[in-house]
């Protein structure tokens, strides 16, 4: 018999999670005005609500943690980030932030002015949200591929060279001053981007002089897709495709809270002296000096290991192979779920799960909320409140894609807990047609609102 698949650890420490019932939760939700956000982590038996910060560290970084250097200035868990961060992307110059997005808060301050124009695919919501907080404006370029989520395409986080040479055509070139590569690209499903595509924007971005940046949160689990799935790619090694990504781009942003493994942490990679000399300003005035940025030693030791650990075959095989275990079972039992599976999440896609149902009673919320009535399950809702509305009319934007995404944490829940939260999935999927009541808006914030936001259920039609 051929020796089965099984995972690249074994477990040394858990945590008690608690099953609720059906009552519970309905009042539990109610309580929370139907944001999932709102529930107590207590309340929640698999908490799929994200990857980020949500990961198990291993032995090592816990032991990293006591060795961390808490010096102000010049410790030597800054020395120790700087290695680990120069030997995997390869940027010699890198300021610490708290986080993905107080990086982009940095990097944009430095680089976005008012009117400014960034293509990119699918910008991740913050992204987003810092780009247009400057009155700049975030251009979608994904490929249309991807937002069919049952084409059977290998790099549906990829650029349209097309769509990006027209928009780089139609602005001058001041006016655009970076363009952002999600890798991969967690809005349109946790998608790869091709080294080839890669390549193509940088050959595009070099004849007009504009820069290239990558949002980098889940840049490893990209580099093990190209490895499986990219011609030529096969025999090299994950560092070794880590490196050669990054060799297409002049810097990066990075929550390491994704691939970095930690709870807490980010970081902006780069190759410009004078860029980074001018983004210190920006770190040193929000997160701190450059030698913690937001992050004390002890995390900065734990990341640095993190990062060797996240761009391990063995471990990105385990991880990669767990969301495509769920994401099967799933597909097998006929629930529309993105396809192919992402790397950090199944997608399932609410509007053909439900498509009696009209999109703006917010389709994804609602299913996101029936999965968590049915097993105390919290996914988390990529859809119409996730996109927010649009800054010049104030109208809901409704994507084109509606998604419910079940993030699978890095190194947290069993095989068993994949079949919990399939079987949860499809007693939702056998009872879609009695969902008929959706949400209406009771309270939003002006800005990233799908956190905060406040719901209400409309009336029975
Ligand atoms: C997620 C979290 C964060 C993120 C990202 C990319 C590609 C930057 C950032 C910001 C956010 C989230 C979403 C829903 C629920 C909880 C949390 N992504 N770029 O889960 O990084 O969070 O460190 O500021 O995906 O996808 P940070």
């Amino acid at each position: 018999m051929d020796l089965p698949f099984s995972e690249s650890y074994k477990i040394k420490m858990v945590e008690n999670i608690h099953r609720s019932s059906r009552q519970e939760r309905e009042v539990w939700i109610k309580e929370a005005s139907y944001n999932l956000f709102n529930l107590k982590s207590s309340q929640v038996y698999i908490d799929l609500l994200t990857d980020s910060g949500t990961g198990a560290m291993s032995d090592k970084q816990w032991s990293e943690m006591m060795l961390g250097d808490e010096s102000y200035a010049g410790a030597s868990s800054y020395y120790k980030m700087k290695k680990a961060i120069q030997e995997i992307t390869g940027f010699e110059y890198f300021l610490p932030t708290h986080q993905g997005r107080a990086a982009e808060n940095v990097l944009f301050s430095a680089l976005i002015k008012e009117g400014d124009i960034i293509p990119g695919n699918t910008h991740f919501d913050t992204t987003k949200g810092h780009i247009e907080f400057r009155r700049a404006h975030a251009i979608d370029c994904t490929i249309d591929e991807a937002f069919n989520t049952t084409l059977d395409y290998p790099f549906k986080g990829n650029i349209d060279i097309d769509k990006l040479e027209k928009v780089l055509k139609s602005h001058p070139k001041e006016k655009i001053p970076l363009i952002v590569v999600t890798v991969t690209c967690n809005s349109s499903g946790g998608q790869p981007v091709s080294m080839a595509n890669m390549k193509a924007v940088r050959e595009v971005a070099d004849k007009c002089g504009i820069r290239v940046f990558f949002d980098s949160a889940r840049f490893a689990e990209n580099a093990y897709f190209i490895k499986l799935k990219e011609k030529g790619f096969t025999d090299k090694s994950i560092r070794e495709i880590v490196r050669e990504m990054f060799s297409y781009a002049d810097g990066m942003t990075m929550s390491s809270k994704k691939d970095a493994i930690v709870n807490m942490g980010g970081f902006i990679g780069l190759r410009d002296k004078e860029l980074f000399e001018k983004a210190s300003t920006f770190n040193i005035l929000f997160e701190g000096f450059i030698s913690y940025g937001g992050m004390s030693g002890r995390d900065m030791n734990a990341l640095a290991q993190g990062l060797y650990e996240g761009t391990d075959f063995n471990y990105l095989e385990t991880r990669i192979n767990q969301v495509a275990y769920l994401g099967q079972k799933l597909k097998d039992n006929g629930i529309p779920v993105q396809y192919p599976f992402g790397g950090h999440a199944i997608y399932v896609d609410a509007k053909r799960f439900l498509p009696h149902f009209p999109v703006e009673e917010y389709v994804a919320q609602t299913l996101a909320v029936e999965l968590y009535l049915e097993g105390g399950i919290r996914g988390v809702e990529i859809g119409t409140l996730l996109a927010d509305r649009d800054p010049d009319t104030g109208k809901n934007r409704f994507p084109e894609l509606e998604l419910v995404r079940l993030t699978i944490p890095r190194r947290v829940y069993t095989n068993n807990h994949m079949d919990y939260i399939a079987a949860a999935l499809i007693n939702v999927y056998e009872r879609r047609s009695d969902i008929k009541r959706g949400f209406k808006i009771k309270k939003e914030a002006p800005i990233l609102r799908h956190f905060t936001v406040e719901l209400e259920r409309v009336k029975q039609r």
